[in-house]
């Protein structure tokens, strides 16, 4: 890539770089083309790995994996009816929040939407705190009244949680605004699914951040379906990272089941914002293994592709390539399997044992003064 490319205007997604997943077609589930497809995963990441030290790669492994078993374990106390309302589980994603956020500093900013929980933890917010607001208890992140959707920390610079699609760009597009302003060299990362795409925000705010050149990384996790809609059906056009051409912002399409692959095109985003004060578009392709949220039947996909994208799963794909590189072996893995299920455990008890919020905070931290007054 380019000085000049990034100073000026649009890439083309690179070789070596971009091991794109296609979009999903029936002739695909093949089990042939699927195992051939697994190995050169496998070799893409492997040939990343020695540019790491191995502490680095362990805290990798241990974010994606606490994240799986945190969600895994909100499953369990949704059906137990501890949680309420809407609940959006990210299992299969967890190389896109991971790999992303670990590139950025502490005063960095993240904004993301309601599927927000492996972002909120990955941006350095407790399990307890995250679990409890689940759970709608005092002790959550903001104090039980939010939500699974509604995780907020601002003393981790993570700006939520956005249930409105879409409603975060602008937002994120603002917050860096706001940094460049006061002269610092913060980054903002703003998270979003790809039927946001189809919102005139995200347009809208890609077009200010290129004028204003704001220090912004969009990033559009293309899991392929909005709520039971595929993409296919919603987007006229769907090479979303060729979207950007229009606005003249650098853009990438990325492997969102390479942890890897997800983390060096994001350094390069945040190279080109922090130095450069210049947005760019990553579209990271991954996939979700469970439904939209808890309540979904999921009968507008075939189990056939959901088994395809799970041989694709991100933390087995890691695990192996730690193991054939030996960076970790049986043992090891046992030994981080154990310290994230203690982790969760933790969070479900100070989940359960934190009180319901006191009624008499029900109109504190809201923003318009209650009717009548
Ligand atoms: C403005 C707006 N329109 C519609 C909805 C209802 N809705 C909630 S989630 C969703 C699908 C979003 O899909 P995507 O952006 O791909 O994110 P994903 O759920 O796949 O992470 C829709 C249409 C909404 N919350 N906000
Ligand atoms: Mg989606």
């Amino acid at each position: 890539m380019s000085k000049q490319q990034i100073a000026e205007g649009p890439l083309q997604p690179e070789k070596g770089t971009t091991a794109v997943m296609e979009q999903d077609s029936v002739a695909s589930h093949d089990p042939a083309t699927i195992h051939q497809d697994q190995q050169d995963a496998k070799e893409e990441q492997k040939s990343r790995l020695s540019g790491y030290d191995r502490e680095t790669l362990l805290n990798l492994y241990h974010q994606m994996l606490l994240i799986r078993r945190f969600e895994e374990k909100s499953a369990e106390a949704y059906s137990m009816g501890k949680i309420g309302g809407f609940c959006h589980l990210y299992i299969g994603q967890e190389a896109v929040a991971v790999g992303a956020i670990s590139t950025i500093r502490q005063d960095d900013y993240v904004l993301t939407s309601y599927r927000d929980h492996a972002h909120a933890i990955a941006k350095g917010m407790s399990p307890e705190s995250v679990m409890a607001e689940l759970f709608g208890k005092e002790g959550g992140c903001s104090h039980g009244k939010g939500g699974s959707m509604h995780m907020f920390d601002s003393s981790v610079n993570f700006l939520g949680g956005h249930a409105i699609v879409g409603g975060q760009i602008p937002l994120a597009t603002g917050v860096a605004f706001a940094t460049k302003y006061k002269g610092t060299d913060q980054v903002t990362i703003c998270f979003f699914g790809e039927a946001a795409v189809n919102q005139g925000s995200f347009h809208e705010s890609l077009n200010l951040a290129q004028l204003w050149k704001v220090p912004c990384i969009y990033i559009c996790e293309n899991n392929q379906y909005g709520m039971g809609t595929s993409l296919k059906r919603a987007m006229s056009f769907q090479d979303i990272a060729q979207k950007a051409c229009a606005y003249e912002i650098a853009s990438e399409f990325v492997d969102g089941m390479d942890l890897l692959a997800v983390r060096e095109a994001t350094q390069r985003a945040v190279e080109r914002a922090r130095k450069s004060y210049l947005p760019t578009l990553l579209e990271i392709r991954t996939y979700r293994f469970m439904g939209h949220s808890m309540s979904d039947p999921g009968n507008y996909r075939t189990r056939a592709e959901i088994e395809k994208y799970q041989q694709r799963d991100p933390i087995k794909l890691f695990t192996t390539s730690l193991k054939e590189e030996g960076v970790l072996d049986d043992k090891g893995l046992e030994e981080i399997d154990a310290r994230v299920k203690e982790e969760v455990e933790r969070a479900w008890r100070f989940a359960e044992e934190s009180p319901l919020p006191n009624p008499n905070e029900l109109q504190t931290d809201i923003y318009a003064n209650p009717i009548g007054e």
